[in-house]
This record gives C-alpha cells, structure tokens and sequence, in this order.
C-alpha cells in the first residue's frame, strides 16, 4: 500500500491521504480506504500528530455520507413553487447557458449592475480551493456584490485583532501542560475533540479543568469544575476575575510594564467590577468568582502555566466581541504568555502564509468597488428594495458551501427572501438541504473525497493536503470546476480562468510551504515559536498587548473592553422570561449530517433542554410537545428536563433541517438579526423565549 498514490480505478485496495473540509478547529488528516474505485473506510491519519489516528463519530461515517442514496448527482431544474422542492433533470450545457444568460442579462442593466448578484458562501468545505478560490475570482470579475462573511466567528476574530494583532494564540499541543485550562464557551468533546485528548493529558498529570459555560455541556461534564452562567455575561465575569487579581497583586507587573498598552485604564474600569456586582449579572455565586480568580492568580504567584481554550460559543450575543477582548487579556495580567503552556487560544488562523491575492485575485475588480452583504442578515438584505443606500435590489444568488435557510437568524425573513419569486437563486450541493428547496437551479458539488485541495486550520498550525480518493460520483464536479465553466459560458477569458485545481493548490501557498512536502506526507507543520508572546512582539500598531484600542477607538467605538449586555437581556422581558442557547449537536455539523441516517438516530430528535424547576413552573412534564416562541415566531419541539439547563436557560441543540422538525422549522425561527458590538457577526444566543406545552400535541406538523 501507498498511501501517496492518487486514485486509481483497480480492485486493488489503497489508501489515500487527504483532510477533513468540515469547520472545526480539528483539521484532521485522513486516510480513505479505497477498494475497486470505491471509498470503503475513512479513518484518521496515525502519523498526524493532532489528529492521532482518530475521527470523529460523524467524519467516520463520511462513505455512508458520500453514497448516500440522496445525493445529488446531476443538475436538477425547479418545476415547482419555490420551496415545494420540485425538481427535474436537465444536462450540465443546458443549465450552465441558461445562468450565464440570467446573470448578464441582471450585469447588462446598468455600469454596477452585476452588484444585484450576490454569492453567499462560508464553510462547508473550508478548503481553500474549493472555498473561495476560483469563485472569488468569477465574482470579482462579473463585480458582483461582496459578502461579508460574519456567521461564525467575526465578533471574536475582531477581538483577537483589536487585542493581540490577530488570531493568533498557544500552539495546541502545550495544552498538555498546562497547570489550569480554563475552557471559555467550548463544549470541546462536541466540537474540538483533539484539543480534548490534550486537555485529558493534562487532567491525567495533575491539571485542573474549569468549565466556563451556561450548559452543563458533556465536557463542564468532566471537568474538575463548572461555573454555569447566563448567556452574554462572560464579560461580567472577565472584568471581576481582573478585579480579584489586582486587589489580590496576583499580577506580572513587569509582563504589563514592558508589553502592554492601556493596564492603567483597564485597572480602573475593572476595579469597578467586585465579585457581588458580577455574580448579580451572571446568575452566578461570587465565591464561584474569587475561586475562579484564587485558581488563575495561584498561576501567577507560582509561576505555573495556565491556559484559556476560549471557543465562539461566547461571541454570539451583542457583547460578544468586548467579552472576547477581556478573555483575551487575561493572561498577560498574570504573564502567562512567558510559558508555551499559558496564554489563550481562540483561533489559529492569522499564523498561515495563505496567498490570497493570487488564489482569489481581487485585482479582476479592475477599480470597481461593488457593495459588500453582511450574510448575517441575509433575510433582511434579500427584502431590501433598491435605494440610493442599498443599491440595487438582490435579484440573483449564488450560494455554494452554506445552507442559509437554516443556519441563518430569523428563519422567517430568510425563507420569506428565498420565497421571491423574482430571485434567480442557485446552489451547488451534494444534498437537496433546506436551501436546495428554493433554488431555480441546484448543481451537483463533488465531497471531499472526490477532488483536490488544500487546508488551513483554526485550532492548529498545520497546512494539509486532500487528494481525490474516488472519481465524482455521478455528474458531480468541484464547485471550482463548476466556476471555471460557468466563466466560459460567460465569455470570461483572463487566463487565471483556467488554473486547474492542483494549480490551484499550489498558489495557495505559494512559496511559503514546501508542496513536494506536502503531497508526500499530506501535512507540513508552520514553523513558529512557541511561546507567541513570550517577549510580546505583538502584530498590534504599538507591539503590545492592546487592552486599549487606538484603532477602535478611532472607530467610534470603546476603545477600552467593557461588559455589554445582551440585546436580550435576562429578565427584561415578562413576556419572554427565558435566554435560549442554541449550540452544536455532537454528531451534527451546525446542518451538515442531519440527513445522514446513522447520526441522525445518535440525535434523535429536535429537543429542547429544561431545568427541572422551569418545568415545573409551566406544568410541562418530559417528552411533552412544547411551542417555544418569541416576538419573530414560533418552534415546536420535544421537550427534555436535563440537568445540563439551568435555571432560566434552555438549549436548543444543533442546526437541525428545518424539514426534519415537527413543524417544518428549526430553532432559527427564534433567533435575531440583531448583531455584535465589534465583527457585525450574528447573535444566535442572545435570544429570549417562552414555552409552553403544544395545544396541538398529536396534532398536525
Ligand atoms: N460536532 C460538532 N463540532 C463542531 C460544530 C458542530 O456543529 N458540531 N461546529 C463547528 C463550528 S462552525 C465552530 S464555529 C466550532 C466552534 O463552535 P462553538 O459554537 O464554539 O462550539 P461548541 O464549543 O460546541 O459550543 C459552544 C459552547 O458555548 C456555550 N455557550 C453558549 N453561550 C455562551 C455564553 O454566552 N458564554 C459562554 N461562556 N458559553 C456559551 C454553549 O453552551 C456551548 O457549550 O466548532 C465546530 N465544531
Ligand atoms: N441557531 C444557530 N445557528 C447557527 C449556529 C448555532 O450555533 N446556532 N452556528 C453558526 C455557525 S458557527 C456557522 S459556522 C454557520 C454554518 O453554516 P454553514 O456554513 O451553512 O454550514 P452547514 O450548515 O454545515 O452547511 C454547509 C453546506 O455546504 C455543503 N457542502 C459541503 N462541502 C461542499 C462542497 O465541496 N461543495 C458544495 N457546493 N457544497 C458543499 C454541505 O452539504 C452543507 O449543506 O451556522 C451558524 N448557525
Ligand atoms: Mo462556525
């Protein structure tokens, strides 16, 4: 066996390298099994460190995935009302000609026309081939509409910024010696297992594990501690820690002196925040706080490392961005940086060398500055008319690695945008999703084992390879293959139009990584120091960590992190008396995976999670059909009385298909459009509810 070989047609078996696509800061490398042409195993790669020859319950079942029964195999043609999903076959020729002559027919309107197409994508594959590669080039040449690209992690990335100079953080290995790790808004079993396996190591050599984190989640489940507090806090909770610190002198005096800017004001707004104050705003006990802070000051005092995995579940209220500000600060209070093992990690993604210039060259924009959509409120923007604000009206959309009708916020808006029946709406798939549903085209997209790429991470620094381990199923072709000949039906013809996508892989790097390496092992490791910020040489203006920020400043903005409350704040609301969360399913991918049957049974159901005593008080009873609502609509459910809500919380798990749902809904029927003080990201769990049992119960879907 070689594990470098490509795909080869044969009865012989082989095994091929490639790289999980999904968004999860794991990135692992995998080797497919592959037998007369067919993918009969996919496994994790031994000799990649972080991955360690394991995978994930879900990418394991990545054959049931790939051949499954359900597949998109060829371009389908709407015949039905948007939405009812009727659709019939129709070749490859004759749908790319019919969307190359709408699209010039809307660019054909006007000087900045092509900006009433808009592409919505994000992570479906995160390779940087097939992500924005030779789609960013086919949208910059037609000067369609940019997207900004915020549904996930822009609040926190933002803060990462502002703070450190850019995402940037401890190499995960160190984890594993850490002395405290303090898991910040991560349900990491669910969604950052590799990191779990160090933090397990560290566990196991003495390390104590606090669990930030309204959810009594499967990891607060076997960390040494819990500190549950209400959703949107986590900023409270930062600015007390500080206030402890100080008034304890649990601080590295000289790691602030030489290599931070701002301590003086930071101090003083922190002073402001003693435990019983914060306790009040988070739902929590102080002495839950001065422990907390007695844990991470006794780092400082013995010189002990420790270690923040921070994760986004805490950016996505109002307040996201400051609190992540705060996070991020913590360390270089006590000088935690000075060990490879102390700092904090959010995200990784600033440490790659990635040519973005040349993969998606923006340069093709020829000086046109078309608009750019916040895809967060992609319900609001698809029913904007035109005007001299907007421009023109979104008339056609392209979306490719996304399932907006159900991950976005507030449902309602979004399926009232794609129900337009003057949207000329296309979607590369591998699935008919929620999305697929209302397209006028849905073009049939290879997987990850059918075509090349290549691979940042946001929670390690390796770059990895992915090779085609089977030919495309069916009429399946690379979403940069279905650009490619897209621009030749649109007459584009700047060369860059026919890089191939091994030609594609190559640039992504460019010089900067060793691709003979790459190909041969399927991994090449960044070369960086190991402890960042040891002597702080901060990416920052002024080098050091900023606890103030000029540049926010100068953006009308604190330029000092402060606590903000959520749009949605507990107990503002008679009417809605409950915060819902509504997080990762463990064998979900936010919606991909729902219609893998396998996983799908290891879920169950949609559910909601409730405090036994919030049951209680409403009279509902395990297993009950509930209508959970708020002012922007109505999601039924099962309810489940779990010891992982808290009281005044509920947890709406995973992004489930809204056509898997009781009611054809999900739990972004409730969210908001409401966005982020910094990042313009979304606020999926700054959201207030009620629920109360089903009248309907046995009734109709
Ligand atoms: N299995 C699985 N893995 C995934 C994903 C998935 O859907 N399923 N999603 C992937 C994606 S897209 C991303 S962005 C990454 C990271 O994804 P994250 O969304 O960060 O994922 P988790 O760490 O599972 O969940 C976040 C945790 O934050 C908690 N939380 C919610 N609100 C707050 C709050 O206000 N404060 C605090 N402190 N905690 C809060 C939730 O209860 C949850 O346990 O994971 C990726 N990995
Ligand atoms: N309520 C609530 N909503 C959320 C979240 C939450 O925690 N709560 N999480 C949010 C977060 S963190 C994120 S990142 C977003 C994620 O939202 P999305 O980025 O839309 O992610 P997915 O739901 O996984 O959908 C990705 C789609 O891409 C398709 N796909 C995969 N690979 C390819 C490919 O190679 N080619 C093509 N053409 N298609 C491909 C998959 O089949 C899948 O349907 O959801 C957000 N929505
Ligand atoms: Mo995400």
């Amino acid at each position: 066996m070689n594990p470098t070989s490509t795909a080869v047609p044969d009865v012989k078996t082989s095994q091929i390298l490639g790289a999980c696509p999904h968004d999860c800061p794991d990135t692992c490398s995998l080797l497919t099994t592959v037998k007369g042409g067919v993918a009969i195993k996919v496994g994790g790669n031994p000799e990649h460190p972080h991955t360690a020859g394991a995978l994930c319950t879900k990418v394991s079942r990545y054959p049931e995935r790939t051949y499954h029964p359900q597949r998109i195999l060829q371009p389908l043609k709407r015949v039905g009302p948007k939405g009812s999903g009727q659709f019939e076959p129709v070749s490859w020729g004759a749908a790319l000609s019919d969307i190359a002559a709408r699209l010039q027919a809307i660019a054909a309107d006007g000087p900045d026309a092509a900006q009433a197409i808009l592409p919505y994508s994000y992570a479906g594959t995160m390779g940087l081939v097939q992500g924005e590669g030779m789609a960013a080039r086919f949208f910059h040449q037609l000067g369609a509409s940019l997207l900004d690209r915020t549904v996930c992690s822009s609040a926190g990335a933002e803060a990462l910024t502002q703070t450190l100079g850019g995402k940037l953080g401890m190499h995960l290995k160190f984890f594993a010696e850490s002395r405290l790790i303090l898991i910040w808004g991560s349900n990491s079993i669910t969604s950052n297992l590799h990191f779990w396996r160090y933090a397990q190591k560290a566990k196991n050599q003495g390390a104590k594990l606090i669990c930030i984190d309204p959810r009594k989640s499967e990891t607060a489940d076997k960390c040494d501690e819990h500190i549950a507090l209400l959703p949107g806090t986590d900023g409270a909770l930062a600015l007390s820690l500080m206030h402890e610190l100080i008034q304890h002198d649990w601080l590295d005096h000289d790691y602030l002196a030489r290599y931070t800017l701002g301590w003086d004001l930071l101090r003083s707004r922190a002073l402001q925040w003693p435990p019983e104050r914060a306790a009040r705003v988070c739902g929590i006990g102080p002495e839950q706080i001065r422990a907390l802070a007695r844990d991470y000051g006794a780092c400082a005092a013995s010189g002990e490392p420790a270690a923040i995995r921070m994760n986004y579940g805490m950016q996505r209220v109002h307040g996201g961005g400051n609190a992540a500000r705060l996070i991020a600060s913590l360390p270089a209070l006590i000088g935690a940086w000075r060990h490879r093992a102390g700092g904090v990690l959010l995200s990784s993604s600033s440490s790659f060398p990635i040519q973005r210039a040349a993969l998606q060259r923006p340069d093709l924009l020829g000086g046109r500055k078309p608009r750019t959509i916040n895809m967060s409120t992609i319900g609001d923007n698809l029913l904007r008319a035109a005007s001299q604000d907007f421009g023109p009206a979104v008339k056609a959309l392209i979306v490719y690695n996304s399932n907006p009708v159900a991950i976005a916020p507030d449902s309602a808006r979004v399926v009232q945008g794609f129900e337009r029946d003057d949207l000329f709406t296309v979607v590369l798939e591998h699935f008919q999703t929620d999305t697929a549903d209302y397209a006028d085209y849905i073009l049939p997209a290879t997987t990850q084992l059918e075509h090349w790429d290549v691979h940042m991470s946001y929670g390690h620094t390796d770059v990895l390879l992915n090779r085609p381990a089977i030919a495309p199923l069916g009429q399946a072709k690379p979403n940069a293959q279905i650009f490619r000949e897209l621009a030749q039906h649109m007459g584009f013809d700047d060369p860059c139009f026919a890089d191939d996508d091994l030609t594609l892989c190559r640039m992504a790097y460019g010089a900067a990584v060793d691709f003979d390496e790459l190909l041969e092992k399927g991994f090449v490791t960044l070369k960086l120091p190991d402890a960042p910020f040891a002597q702080g040489a901060y990416p920052t203006p002024s080098g050091k960590c900023e606890f103030f920020s000029a540049r926010l400043a100068a953006m009308g903005l604190d330029g000092l992190p402060d606590h903000v409350p959520n749009h949605e704040p507990f107990n503002s609301s008679v009417d809605y008396p409950l915060a819902m969360i509504s997080p990762p399913a463990r064998n979900f991918l936010n919606s991909s995976f729902v219609n893998v049957e396998s996983l799908r049974a290891l879920e169950g159901e949609p559910l909601l999670e409730m405090h036994a005593d919030d049951a209680a008080a409403r009279g509902l009873q395990n297993g009950d059909t509930v209508r959970v609502f708020n002012q922007r609509g109505v999601y039924r459910c099962k309810l489940k009385i779990s010891r992982r809500a808290r009281v005044g919380v509920v947890n709406g798990l995973g992004v489930w298909w809204r056509k898997h749902g009781l009611a054809g809904t999900n739990v972004n029927e409730l969210t908001s459009q409401a966005l982020t003080d910094i990042g313009r990201a979304p606020t999926f769990y700054d959201c207030l509810v009620q629920v109360e049992a089903d009248s309907r119960i046995g009734g109709t879907h």
